[in-house]
Formats: structure tokens, sequence, C-alpha cells
């Protein structure tokens, strides 16, 4: 009795399966990529052990309204400084999160750069993220906002401001990234 429960697929509850995704961190060196993924899965700032690794990735558990999702979120290992990132780092992405620095203009033309790359190479399906890091030294800014966001519309990109430092804006960047990859 009750074998019948289980041998059909369609008994499982709907939306009970889980999605995985891998997401991206680009951008150049020191722009604060390892502080948002340490802050994100860990609650850390100014964390250094994760900068000795070869290679990194962090894994995040969500909930989206009863849809789960696995994030592997692959940070650099500081290659970007070497311009050494290629495709293998990137490939099979349901993500990129384009992080910039607002008070270094040069770090937002790189994003521009990673942007035209991920195109060319990905094409439409991987959801972009334009990130403005660093927004607790608004006082600096050198990157303007409407630029940014006129920029990120412009490239089918969405645009968001964080900061690591003050843990400001970055569920809700990674929640709305998963919303978007769930729908792609
Ligand atoms: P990267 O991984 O992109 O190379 P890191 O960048 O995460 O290593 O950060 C580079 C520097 O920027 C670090 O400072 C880090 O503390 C700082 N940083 C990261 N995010 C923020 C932020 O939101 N606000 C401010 N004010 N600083 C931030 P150090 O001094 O350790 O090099
Ligand atoms: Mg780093």
């Amino acid at each position: 009795m009750g074998h019948h429960h289980h041998h059909h697929g369609s008994l499982v509850p709907r939306g009970s399966r889980a999605y995985s995704f891998k997401v991206v961190l680009l951008g150049e060196g020191c722009v604060g990529k390892t502080s948002l993924v340490l802050r994100y899965c860990e609650n850390k700032f100014n964390d250094k052990h994760i900068t000795t690794l070869q290679a990194s990735f962090l894994t995040k558990k969500l909930n989206i309204g009863g849809k789960r999702v696995n994030l592997a979120i692959w940070d650099t290992a500081g290659q970007e400084r070497f311009h050494a990132l290629g495709p293998i780092y990137y490939r099979d992405s349901n993500g990129a999160i384009l992080v910039y620095d607002i008070t270094d203009e040069d770090s937002f033309q790189k994003v521009k750069n990673w942007v035209k790359e991920l195109r060319k190479m990905l094409g439409n399906e991987i959801c972009l993220c334009i990130v403005g890091n660093k927004i607790d030294l608004e006082k600096e800014r050198h990157v303007s906002i409407q630029e940014a966001e006129s920029y990120a519309e412009s490239v089918g990109a969405k645009h968001y401001h964080t900061s690591a430092k003050q843990n400001k804006g970055i569920e809700e960047l990674f929640l709305d990234l998963c919303k978007r990859m769930i729908e792609t």
C-alpha cells in the first residue's frame, strides 16, 4: 500500500525541484568583488582568508516563494589584475555580476568591456547585473548614476548600487538576479 503514491513524477509537488545557477563575478581588481561575495555568503567584511586561494567559489541556498535555488558564486583569485580571465571562467554561467567602484571611472570602462565580451561569447541567455560598489564613498563618486543606469539599460542589463562595507543592496541584488534567472 502506498507505493503508487510515488511512482509518478506528476505526484511530486509543483515547484519542489531545485534550480542550480552559476554566477560569476567580474570587474577590475579592488572594486570589491570578493568583499561582496563574502558579505553575501558569510556576512563578513575584510576577511583576508579567501585572497590566498587559487580560485574560489562559494555557495548559497535560497528559497524564493517555494522555489529552491542553489547558487554557485564564482569569484576570481585576482587574475583580473593580469588580464588573465578567459572563457573557462565564465562559460556555462547563468548570471554575471559586473562590478565597478563608484569612485573609479576606469573601473566602469572595464565593465563595458566585460559586457561586450560576454554578449559576444554567451549571447542574450546570460543575466547581466552591473553593480556600482562602495556607495559608502558617495562623496568621492566619479561615475554618474544617470550614465551608469542608462548604459545598463542600453545593453539589457540591470543596474544596482551596493556597499559591501555597510552591507547595503547586496541581498536585493542577488534576490533580483535569482528571480531573473528563474524566468530565463
Ligand atoms: P576585488 O575582489 O574586486 O579585488 P576586494 O576587491 O573585495 O578585495 O576589495 C578591495 C578593497 O576595497 C579592500 O580594501 C576592501 O576592503 C575595499 N572594499 C570593498 N568593498 C567596499 C565597500 O563597499 N566600501 C569601501 N569603502 N571599501 C570596500 P583593502 O584596504 O583591504 O585593500
Ligand atoms: Mg578578489
